[in-house]
């Protein structure tokens, strides 16, 4: 077998990347370890930036998310010392688009399926070879057979435990970590939203956010502890603790219902440099990892995919594989700005075994930051996304 680009992984990384580059004629294969219904029965991301959500319409694809997605204009801070809203359009002239990391999936499987592009599910022990320097090359198992994918390129979008990253010799590449001391509990409810924006809540019992995919359907998370399971957690257990970190107003007016979805997800900060080695590019969450706080993971992964098409774009259709060259350098650039605010959102919303210093320190840069121009500026343009830079 052989193809341009063999993408490894089928969550919105390698899939929104193998719809641009189907698009403009080159030829790719994408190989996923799960089936599609695994893939979409995660529960991820539910804020689109406007570069996503552009992406999205260049790739043909925005059909179903231009007429289901909610335009969100602002959302809540919610500290001890009351309530504060972040104008997005007013202090950034930009708004965020809530709709799910699912749908997005969905409606990129549903076009990869209709424009027949090759995608093998059930991918087994895939094996990067011969990135570094020479023909690359990937094999793999399916549905007990073993194949073999000449490529020119390698586009690792398989994720965090994904194979692509785990390929790269160790001492060619560094990456930077942290993680935090509790997770996210998250629940899925056919309940209305019991605000109509997002609300993140700072509370002495813990943070807590209040989002929604839909006006019926509604995602709350809940700082947990990293020792907790999710069995632990009945229904009743998750409105009660909600109820309890909401401040009164919004407690009061909450719908509860059943759920039927309920993870815990442990929270971490991670960048592996460089992206690219040889002819292997690392994409999304392959490459780095960010604390949900920020609603920046699956922003990252588009603006990755958004540099190495354009690289690729260059390379294989306009005769110039320089284009590449500056692929690690571009994507790093902005993935060390929301990383640098993922882990800052994080620091000022959630509850810390800290000392009282360190708390009165909390206080005062919530405080800050809500009751100033400039504070509420700076969160305003990190949330909304910082621009995308062009390949040239
Ligand atoms: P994914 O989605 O992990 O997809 C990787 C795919 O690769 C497959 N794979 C393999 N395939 C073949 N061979 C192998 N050896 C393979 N190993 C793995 C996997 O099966 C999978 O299908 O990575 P991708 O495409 O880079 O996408 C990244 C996003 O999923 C992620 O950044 C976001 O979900 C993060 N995130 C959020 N991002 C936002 O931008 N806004 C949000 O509001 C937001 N909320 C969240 C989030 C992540 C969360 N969790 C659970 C970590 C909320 C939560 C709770
Ligand atoms: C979500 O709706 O899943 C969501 C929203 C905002 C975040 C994280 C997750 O910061």
């Amino acid at each position: 077998m052989k193809t341009q680009v063999a993408i490894i992984g089928a969550g919105p990384s390698g899939l929104l990347l193998g719809q641009l580059l189907h698009r403009c004629g080159i030829d790719n294969v994408i190989l996923e370890r799960h089936t599609s219904e695994y893939v979409l029965s995660r529960v991820r991301a539910g804020v689109l930036e406007y570069g996503f959500v552009e992406l999205m319409r260049e790739a043909g694809v925005s059909e179903h998310m231009d007429r289901q997605g909610l335009d969100h204009e602002g959302f809540t801070l919610a500290f001890q010392d009351g309530r504060h809203r972040v104008d997005m359009k007013a202090l950034t002239g930009k708004s965020v688009l809530v709709y799910g990391q699912t749908e997005v999936t969905h409606d990129l499987m549903n076009a990869r399926r209709e424009n027949g592009a090759p995608i093998y599910y059930e991918a087994t022990d895939v094996q990067l070879h011969d990135f570094l320097d020479g023909k690359p090359k990937v094999t793999f198992l399916h549905q007990g057979e073993q194949h073999s994918l000449e490529c020119d390129y390698i586009a690792g979008c398989d994720g965090f435990h994904g194979v692509s990253r785990k390929s790269v010799p160790v001492d060619r590449i560094q990456s930077f970590e942290r993680v935090y001391p509790f997770g996210w509990l998250g629940l899925l409810t056919d309940t209305p939203p019991v605000e109509e924006e997002l609300v993140y809540i700072h509370n002495p019992r813990g943070f807590a956010l209040c989002s929604m995919r839909s006006h019926t359907r509604s995602r709350y998370y809940l700082q947990c502890s990293l020792a907790e399971h999710v069995e632990e957690w009945s229904d009743d257990r998750f409105w009660t603790e909600l109820s309890a970190r909401l401040p009164a107003d919004l407690a009061a007016k909450l719908q509860t219902g059943p759920s039927f979805e309920k993870s815990i997800a442990p929270l971490r900060s991670f960048v592996a440099e460089p992206m690219r080695f040889g002819r292997l590019f690392l994409v999304g969450d392959a490459a780095h990892i960010v604390p949900p706080t920020g609603a920046k993971g699956l922003n990252l992964a588009s603006s990755d995919v958004y540099t190495l098409y354009h690289g690729l774009r260059g390379a294989c259709l306009e005769g110039h594989p320089e284009r590449l060259d500056r692929y690690s350098e571009i994507c790093l650039r902005r993935i060390w700005k929301a990383e640098r605010f993922s882990w800052w959102m994080t620091s000022l919303l959630h509850v810390f075994d800290s000392d009282p210093f360190s708390q009165r320190i909390q206080r005062a840069e919530q405080d800050y930051y809500t009751s100033t121009q400039a504070g509420l500026t700076t969160i305003a343009e990190n949330y909304v996304g910082l621009p995308y830079e062009p390949v040239v």
